[in-house]
């Protein structure tokens, strides 16, 4: 096990496209074993690999109060989705920033599990928002870019200054 450096926001690496994993193996679990470390020391409730700077579709999330209920994803795909809902996010590569993001209320998402099996589940609430956050993150988007220009300026001068402070 080994707990990974997280990319800060802006930084550019967080804009890469992961590519889908071709082979669920033991370098896979390894990473989902580093991740989910990764996560739970932050502390947070998911983590993409591109977080991490490996730019492979895989994420981990755990919505659950005891930190009970580890989900590893590989290649995930919304292959449903319905509603609206807003929701005040946070993450851990834009860390001290929370903003009201509006996403779908329901999703449906296909996956293949740590073993290269396929798995549907359906989700809704935080657990809905945190997949649509993760897939984002794959596709190089991180949730501060829905927001108002003058918005997303303001964030980066915030982010600027404490990166004076803590340097
Ligand atoms: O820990 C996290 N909390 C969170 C809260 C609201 C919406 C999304 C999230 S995900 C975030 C961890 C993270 O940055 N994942 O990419
Ligand atoms: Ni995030």
């Amino acid at each position: 096990m080994a707990l990974l450096p997280i990319l800060r926001y802006p930084d550019p690496r967080l804009h890469t496209r992961a590519v889908p994993v071709k082979v669920v193996d033991d370098r896979i679990r390894q990473l989902i074993a580093d991740m989910a470390e990764t996560m739970y020391e932050a502390p947070g409730i998911g983590l993409a690999a591109t977080q991490v700077n490996v730019h492979e579709r895989v994420i981990v999330i755990d919505v659950s109060e005891d930190k009970s209920e580890l989900m590893a994803l590989i290649n995930p795909e919304i292959i449903e989705k319905d509603g609206e809902q807003t929701y005040e996010e946070g993450c851990l590569s834009v860390p001290g920033i929370y903003e009201s993001v509006t996403r779908a209320e329901h999703v449906r998402v296909r996956a293949l599990d740590a073993n290269g099996q396929p798995f549907e589940f359906e989700a809704e609430g935080l657990l809905s928002v945190c997949v649509q956050h993760e897939i984002d993150h794959l596709d190089g988007k991180v949730f501060v870019e829905y927001l108002s220009n003058l918005k997303l300026n303001r964030i980066k001068s915030k982010l600027a200054k404490k990166a004076r402070i803590t340097a």
